[in-house]
């Protein structure tokens, strides 16, 4: 793209830094810059139940410097490899700078320049062609005519990777899809949340309050079961029932899944997927989970597929680590009819560009989606966007508490306002 053509969303600078995450690990972030005076910048978050099939996040492994965590290659491979090459394109050519730099990488999981060196730009790219046009990103990316704001999707007691407690299933989260508009879902999912808080002080103890990851409580609980039923007693303690406010889970089920014997360990048992199948089944008739994320071992396509055949006209199936945003993956998943709704995470695949990719053929395929954070974030509230332009059914961004799950639903409240009597709400499609 010559200089002239670009005008006014003609790149001018692009520069990376390492910053730190949630869990203060060391990240990507990039501004970018145009000829307009505009700055767009993108910071990545960090998985710690990443899928096997992800795209590669590239980490200096220099003991000395972050326990090996640092990121400064990833960072040299934007401002020495990447930089370079997007000076003077037009910023609004998101497809083109993010086939570049797949080109420039050329692998199939962005390992050489790094799946959050690319990603960053990626996101800085969209967020200084939208500020060039003037618009907010959620209009800029809206692919849709209208502006449907997600269902918070609140992970409020976290255990598996998350938490350093005996809970094998990673989140429990509370989904308040009875409320007229986001705003009010986030005020319900909040005062459920502290309600939860004294109903696990009382159980067990002042300790129970401490966070995990996600910032949901991370109680001394044992069994799945218990964390359900503390959910439901605060649901109630707020002044809510079940229809109101759902319950969902995503079990992370490849973190108690062992490879060499095909089981599954989850509240002291020992199960097979045939087992553990009919535990969810029990589970979802008891409790009124109406999301089931990650069931199985993500390549195990067949046993989702049995599952949301089960289950599929209650719950929501979610692949997460089964598809990893990849539309290849996703494909796989539509041929066996393996679940009905897709995770979408950026860093997964590594560009805005694949991400809307695998958006477009999920929705096509008439799975719902849900757009998804990290358990290690940061401040960018880029998913919040993401979400409001391609109608995600769920944004599932962690607790209504820490600053870096905060900003997400913040940016959802700010969004809402902004567009006032356009602003709908997905929960409509649900109660
Ligand atoms: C998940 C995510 C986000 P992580 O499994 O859905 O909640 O966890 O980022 O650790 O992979
Ligand atoms: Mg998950």
């Amino acid at each position: 793209m010559s200089k002239k053509l670009a005008g006014s969303s003609e790149i001018t600078d692009v520069k990376a830094r390492q910053v730190l995450d949630s869990r203060g690990n060391p990240t990507v972030e990039v501004d970018v810059w145009t000829r307009d005076g505009k700055m767009g910048r993108g910071t990545v978050p960090s998985g710690a139940s990443t899928g096997i099939h992800e795209a590669l996040e590239l980490r200096d492994g220099d003991t000395k410097r972050f326990h090996g965590r640092g990121v400064l290659k990833a960072v040299s491979n934007v401002n020495k490899i990447i930089k370079p090459r997007i000076i003077g394109r037009n910023a609004a050519g998101q497809r083109n700078i993010d086939e570049l730099m797949i080109k420039l990488d050329g692998t199939p999981n962005k390992k050489k320049l790094g799946a959050n060196a690319i990603l960053a730009v990626s996101i800085a790219i969209a967020r200084v062609a939208a500020e060039s046009q003037g618009k907010p990103a959620y209009k800029y990316l809206k692919t849709l005519r209208r502006y449907k704001l997600p269902i918070p999707m609140m992970n409020v007691i976290n255990g598996g990777k998350h938490a350093g407690n005996k809970l094998a299933v990673q989140e429990f989260q509370i989904e308040p899809i009875g409320a007229a508009s986001c705003s009010e879902a986030v005020r319900i999912g909040d005062e459920v949340y502290q309600s939860l808080n004294s109903v696990l002080k009382n159980k067990y103890g002042p300790s129970a309050i401490n966070v995990g990851d996600e910032g949901g409580y991370a109680p001394p609980a044992g069994k799945t079961g218990d964390a359900l039923e503390a959910i439901l007693q605060a649901i109630s303690d707020a002044g809510y029932d079940q229809s109101a406010v759902h319950i969902g889970i995503d079990a992370a089920s490849s973190s108690f899944y062992g490879n060499k014997d095909s089981i599954y360990q989850i509240d002291g048992k020992r199960l097979s997927s045939g087992e553990l199948e009919d535990y969810y089944e029990e589970l979802v008739r008891t409790y009124p989970i109406r999301t089931l994320e990650d069931p199985f071992d993500e390549d195990d396509f067949d046993s989702f597929a049995l599952i949301t055949r089960k289950l599929g006209n209650r719950v929501k199936i979610i692949g997460d680590d089964l598809y990893v945003t990849n539309p290849d993956r996703i494909k796989k998943g539509i041929q066996k009819k393996a679940t009905n709704a897709v995770l979408i995470k950026l860093n997964q695949i590594g560009t805005v560009t694949e991400t809307l990719d695998a958006i477009k053929m999920s929705k096509e395929a008439g799975l719902d989606i849900v757009v998804s954070h990290r358990s290690g974030e940061t401040e960018d509230t880029f998913i919040s966007h993401l979400a409001t332009s391609q109608e995600s059914l769920f944004i599932k961004t962690g607790a209504p508490a820490r600053g870096e799950r905060t900003a997400k639903y913040n940016e959802l409240l700010r969004i809402e306002e902004e567009l006032g009597s356009d602003a709908l709400f997905m929960g409509s499609t649900l109660s």
